[in-house]
């Protein structure tokens, strides 16, 4: 088959490589040049996920995945380009993407149909400004297959979006220029890859396929099934939007009471961690673990989607969004609170990225407390042995500094050798966010510790050296 992958990201990338592998006459798609010019040169720009520099060298060389800025005739397209948040602040609070005319009407098909079960629309009669999807990338993506699509051509979004815009959004699009959901197999089928393992899940995971008609349905499993191990579920597609909605919502949301619980456990002097791992030993209880914050591009953003389509209907989403927000802050606010304590100004933040042992650093919890630190008037370095300009030698960085802010879990930092250090640092504080390192361990070693949700830690008496 011949495929056109549009969009050469974290997903876009692997999914070409891998059709490639599979067989496939594959052209990979990406609006940046550069990126195109070094794959080109058999540059790959993906670098930490394991097993795809080696399969996008071998399928680059081979010629079974070829690169472009523009799309070419192909059996089937797929769109996996970024839907990210925009904020508006229009009357109408729907997104900037919003301001062309086409958007705008197909928006307000979608919501004629919700406002018959009573949900007020986010972008109707709503002057609050509210994060909303931004789909001029779809757009973009759609519109620029359209000079080489021919009837019968498979069209797949994988991009999340809100429910309804495969059918509202994607399928108006081809209609305006005089194809119908006839002509064109449109499908969407979610991505649900967890980065850091997205070679392997993207083989093994089960897919969810849901299309406009039975017979892009049908088409969508056939190309899936070339490459997917996991079963694939088939659907419609506005079935498929949501599915993939409530699985990062379902996430978020229980992670909003771990970090909750977190708060409720400082509050009563005693450790969120010991009585998760606890409550966790009942068959029917698995509590996720609190953190400074939720990060990544997926997260974060998803539940916002379900949200902009039935505002009314999501308290409980908006409220879990809102606890995982709020917990930089919170880290903040303990910093500063042990810092004028203890007259302490330099910090170093451990890692980056958001989350272990990934390079990724979209909607990182750490920034933003590096940057609110820094506006309290503290000095801040930051170290991430996965990103490029984050990773110095840490000897050198711990030089003279008072604290350790541990914000993400790499497996690195649960060697470091407390002794060696803090012997480094001009006094020995250590917070925790994660609850990963081995507190006992670093008290032996004169470190005060605190750490995030465990209330006995915040009452410690125990001081520096
Ligand atoms: N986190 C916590 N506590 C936890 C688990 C995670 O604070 O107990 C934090 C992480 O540190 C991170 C954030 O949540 O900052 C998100 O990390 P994650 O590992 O939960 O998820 P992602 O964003 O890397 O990938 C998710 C996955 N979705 C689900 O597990 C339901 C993945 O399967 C999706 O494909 C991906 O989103 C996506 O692209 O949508």
């Amino acid at each position: 088959m011949r495929i056109c992958v549009l969009g050469l990201g974290y997903i876009g990338f692997p999914t070409a490589c891998l059709l490639a592998h599979a067989g496939h006459q594959v052209v990979g798609v990406d609006i940046r040049e550069s990126i195109v010019e070094r794959l080109r040169n058999g540059q790959i720009h993906i670098t930490d996920e394991t097993g795809l520099v080696e399969l996008a060298q071998a399928v680059l060389r081979s010629g079974a995945l070829q690169v472009s800025t523009t799309p070419v005739e192909a059996d089937a397209f797929i769109v996996c380009v970024p839907t990210p948040l925009t904020v508006s602040t229009d009357a109408g609070g729907a997104s900037a993407m919003s301001n062309s005319v086409a958007h705008r009407a197909s928006l307000a098909e979608v919501a004629a149909g919700v406002e018959d079960n009573g949900v007020l629309p986010s972008h109707v009669g709503n002057s609050v400004a509210r994060p909303t999807v931004d789909l001029s990338y779809v757009q973009a993506a759609v519109e620029s297959i359209v000079p080489v699509l021919q009837s019968g051509n498979l069209v797949i979004v994988e991009s999340t979006v809100p429910p309804g815009t495969t059918e509202h959004f994607v399928l108006t699009i081809f209609e305006r220029h005089g194809w119908n959901r006839e002509d064109i197999l449109l499908a969407h089928a979610p991505e649900r890859v967890i980065p850091g393992a997205i070679m392997r899940e993207m083989i093994e995971n089960d897919r969810v396929v849901g299309g406009l008609t039975p017979q892009a349905t049908k088409a969508a499993w056939e190309l899936y099934a070339t490459l997917i191990k996991g079963r694939i579920l088939t659907t419609d597609a506005t079935t498929a939007e949501f599915v993939k909605l409530i699985e990062n919502t379902y996430r978020d949301v229980n992670i909003a009471l771990a970090n909750e619980l977190a708060r409720v456990a400082e509050h009563l002097g005693i450790d969120v961690q010991e009585s998760i791992a606890m409550a966790n030993r009942h068959p029917r209880v698995n509590i996720l673990n609190p953190g400074p914050g939720v990060g990544g591009h997926c997260i974060p953003i998803d539940p916002h989607f379900l949200i902009e389509r039935a505002p009314g209907l999501t308290p409980l989403i908006q409220t879990a969004r809102a606890v995982n927000d709020g917990m930089t802050e919170h880290v903040v606010t303990m910093v500063d609170k042990l810092s004028k304590q203890e007259n302490l100004r330099r910090w170093v933040i451990l890692g980056v990225a958001y989350k272990s042992d990934v390079g990724d650093e979209r909607n990182s919890p750490a920034l933003e407390i590096a940057g609110r630190l820094e506006s309290r008037g503290y000095s801040v370095a930051m170290h991430d042995p996965f990103i490029e300009r984050f990773n110095r030698p840490l000897d050198g960085l711990v030089n003279g500094v008072d604290g350790l802010l541990l914000v993400t879990d790499h497996s690195l930092y649960l060697k470091l050798d407390p002794e060696d250090v803090g012997s480094r640092m001009a006094r020995r504080f250590l917070v925790d966010t994660r609850l990963c390192l081995d507190a006992h361990a670093w008290k032996e070693h004169g470190f005060v510790v605190r750490r995030l949700g465990d209330g006995r830690s915040m009452l410690s008496t125990a001081h520096a050296r």
